[in-house]
């Protein structure tokens, strides 16, 4: 089935953030960010804003009754700059005028006279001066130090790859109403609308229980509303708050791109050690994540990228640490992938250098090293259904890689200035949210007394169609039409305690609550309907909205039974609470089993390069991809496009780019060039592989969001690949994006 939303965002109709009819009286607010990335505050001057007309009041932290501080992980972000500033577009104030213009003018007037301190960018900068964010962490397995010994072969290398921008269409934006007795109702952006309601209550001070968020859906996240959109809707309750009067704030998307962080860019050395039948006897690796001024979900992201260094592959002799660095950038966060896709770039980096220096191709040393059933993960996790040789294989096989590798080699050694490439990428990512705590979820199922259902949960709808696959959830339990089905909006004063939705685990969590408590109104059906028919309630059931005795219809409709309920006044609504079981984790030994079941997949891209102008194309990605019993395959379907696209771009041309003094050059989409339709493959086969799928993935339908963003790391060393048949002296270098200015280099040095 379509995406129920579909049809509505064709036409327009769908309701986002600025959609939502302005109440009387409502005013516009917008932000002043620093003008510098790092300075001592030595005078902060809002008068000229504040007597400008129209303007109603500038709000900066000396305004705030609660706690400065909306820090998520660790309490290092203050909503609003006190004595210095820490990274460019930092918010210092937030003026609040009768229209978004003159609030936009009074920003202008704002004096901030800093004291500069120094700037710094570069995360391995920031860690020799010392500047962490939190202690570093390093996972392991077996016995590092001796296996040097043991490899025939050891290699290494630097890698680096870059920011990205989270580019959702619907920018950062809320909408804050007071309410009775001291409350607020906000209407927030945001993939996390528990965090924007314990954030409001924290700087307000004020009690949960009297801010209600409500989220219809975004127009994109992926990531970039996971944490921080909480800034924004604090903003707008605390003015409305103060105030009384309703109060709106939705960013223009150059100060979004600046005031926002980004996909966090790493450096990082690697050391690898390979036995002369290729096995990966030793994989070291240092990581530098480059956090920003603070915190935000960089602890997190870093887990992310040490459960996942290793990839798709079992190494038995593992050693990975990552710093978290401070620098001055703004505070980089979650995106598509979080910290996984940064990992994966080192260890395929190192797979590449090895298959360079040794003449092979990288696919030998992949496949020689693919995880086997009940292998060890680094982090004490056993592997198991494990489907990544099965993708492998099939990917091979359907293809026939190797023919499109010969026929590469033969059609680049009659030509001379346009070459091709190809390269593979297994993925292998872990579902559930690397803290255990998270993975809980709530539904609420009403239904009406016409049969109609009412339907809140805690997911977010962002594009990825988690909306529809909830309603088919309940549809399936209650064999109706999904047409009987309403995704109500996401609110924490239906659905309370919510995580985020994030980890691509939004269909599972939320699916598995709903399926809770559809079960329990099933349950109660039944006995009704039973009661009906005059016969146990093993004997009936729902089928087609219809009600069936030992199988054979008795006439009575779904309507018929839900008005019998009412009437003989059994409840019609029930809540469902779910938590992923199994799982858990120890951080003080970095072992445990912390994913429900990991998503299996591989990916072959070619590209053709013009080796005048360094110029290229994507010709083919074609996937092979373990989606389980798929709950929706058109939705699914979309969402590896969608992953793979953006991979794509984060590797081969999104280059966030700052100044040394902590400015933002690449401010728009005239300096920052994101894929468009000529950027994509000219062809994409994505091949199911249908297993059975896990019990713990909704309705055994495995979760999709994030894993196939990795495939795009693919384009990376296909594009290499190709350089290298263009330049034979190419020592291969490790640096993403590899934007078409940096393929020309690498063309000719
Ligand atoms: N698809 C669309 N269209 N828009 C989005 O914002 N976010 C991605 C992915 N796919 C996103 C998307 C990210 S980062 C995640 S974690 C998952 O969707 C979240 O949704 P899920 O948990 O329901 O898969
Ligand atoms: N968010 C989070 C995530 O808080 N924890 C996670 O493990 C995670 N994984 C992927 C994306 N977002
Ligand atoms: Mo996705 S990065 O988990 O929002």
């Amino acid at each position: 089935m379509n995406n129920l939303d579909s049809e509505n965002h064709i036409r327009g109709k769908s309701v986002y953030l600025d959609d939502i009819p302005e109440v009387k009286g409502t005013l516009h607010a917008a932000v002043f960010g620093s003008p510098v990335a790092h300075g001592r505050i030595l005078k902060l001057d809002i008068s000229k804003a504040e007597s400008l007309a129209g303007v109603e009041k500038v709000f900066t932290f000396k305004d705030i009754p609660g706690e400065n501080e909306i820090g998520g992980i660790i309490a290092d972000e203050p909503l609003f700059a006190c004595d210095s500033v820490h990274f460019s577009g930092q918010a210092v104030a937030l003026v609040v005028a009768d229209c978004e213009h003159t609030a936009r003018k009074a920003v202008s007037l704002i004096e901030l006279v800093t004291e500069p301190l120094g700037v710094i960018t570069d995360p391995r900068v920031a860690k020799d001066k010392g500047e962490l964010l939190f202690p570093p962490r390093t996972f392991r397995l077996g016995n590092i130090t001796g296996a040097w010994d043991r490899c025939d072969h050891v290699f290494e290398g630097k890698t680096d790859t870059g920011a990205q921008e989270h580019l959702y269409i619907e920018t950062q934006g809320a909408y804050a109403l007071p309410a009775d007795n001291n409350s607020l109702k906000v209407y927030s952006s945001t993939q996390g609308p528990t965090a924007v309601q314990k954030t409001i209550a924290r700087v307000l001070r004020i009690p949960m229980n009297h801010i209600e968020v409500d989220v219809a859906r975004l127009g994109g996240g992926f990531g970039g509303k996971e944490d921080q959109a909480t800034g924004f809707g604090v903003m707008v309750a605390l003015a409305a708050h103060l105030l009384q009067r309703p109060v709106k704030l939705a960013l223009h998307r150059i100060d979004d791109i600046r005031m926002t962080g980004k996909r966090h860019p790493y450096s990082a050395d690697f050391r690898i050690g390979l036995s002369s039948d290729l096995k990966i006897i030793a994989f070291q690796a240092t990581l530098y994540q480059n956090g920003g001024a603070a915190t935000d979900l960089s602890p997190a992201i870093l887990e992310r990228t040490l459960f996942h260094s290793t990839n798709a592959y079992f190494i038995p002799n593992t050693e990975i640490t990552v710093y978290s660095c401070r620098t001055n950038l703004p505070p980089n966060t979650a995106f598509r992938g979080f910290g996984a896709p940064q990992g994966m770039f080192v260890i395929e980096s190192a797979i590449a250098k090895a298959a360079s220096e040794l003449n092979i191709t990288a696919r030998q040393i992949q496949y020689a090293n693919l995880l086997n059933e009940n292998d060890e993960f680094q982090y004490g996790q056993i592997a198991k259904d494990t489907r990544i040789r099965q993708c492998y294989d099939t990917l091979l096989k359907r293809h026939n890689i190797e023919k499109i590798a010969e026929e590469i080699s033969v059609f680049n050694s009659s030509s001379h200035t346009v070459k091709r490439g190809l390269a593979l990428m297994p993925v292998c990512f872990g579902i559930s949210f690397t803290n255990t705590t998270m993975n809980q979820a709530r539904a609420l199922v009403h239904i009406y007394q016409d049969g109609s259902i009412g339907i809140s949960t805690g997911a977010i709808e962002m594009g990825q169609g988690v909306n529809t696959k909830l309603a088919q959830v309940a549809a399936a339990v209650f064999s109706v039409s999904t047409d009987r089905v309403k995704m109500e909006s996401t609110n924490t004063t239906r659905v309370a305690n919510t995580s985020p939705t994030a980890a691509s685990s939004g269909a599972d969590l939320n699916g598995n609550a709903l399926l809770i408590a559809c079960n329990g109104l099933l349950k109660r059906l039944k006995i009704v309907a039973a009661k009906m028919c005059e016969c146990s309630d093993n004997d009936v059931k729902i089928e087609n909205e219809l009600i069936l005795k030992n199988g054979i219809s008795t006439g009575i409709t779904w309507q018929q039974l839900i008005h019998k309920a009412f009437l003989t006044r059994i409840s019609l609504t029930e809540n469902g609470h779910y938590s992923t079981p199994y799982i858990y984790f120890d951080k003080t030994k970095e072992k445990g089993h912390p994913f429900a079941y990991h998503v299996y997949g591989a990916a072959a891209v070619t590209v053709t390069l013009d080796c005048i102008r360094g110029m290229y194309t994507i010709d083919q990605a074609l996937i092979v991809h373990d989606f389980g019993s798929s709950l929706n395959p058109v939705i699914d379907k979309g969402q590896i496009e969608g992953g793979l696209m953006q991979g794509i771009g984060w590797m081969t041309m999104e280059e966030v780019s700052y100044n040394n003094d902590g400015r933002l050059l690449s401010n728009s989409l005239s300096t920052y060039k994101v894929p468009d339709i000529y950027s994509a493959p000219k062809f994409v086969d994505i091949h199911a592989l249908e297993t059975e799928g896990p019990e713990l993935a909704i309705m055994k339908s495995k979760a999709v969001g994030e894993p196939p963003f990795m495939y795009g790391i693919g384009a990376y060393f296909a594009l290499q690949n190709a350089i290298k048949a263009f330049n034979k002296g190419y020592v291969l270098d490790f640096d993403a994006p590899l934007t078409p200015e940096k393929v020309l280099m690498r063309l000719y040095t």
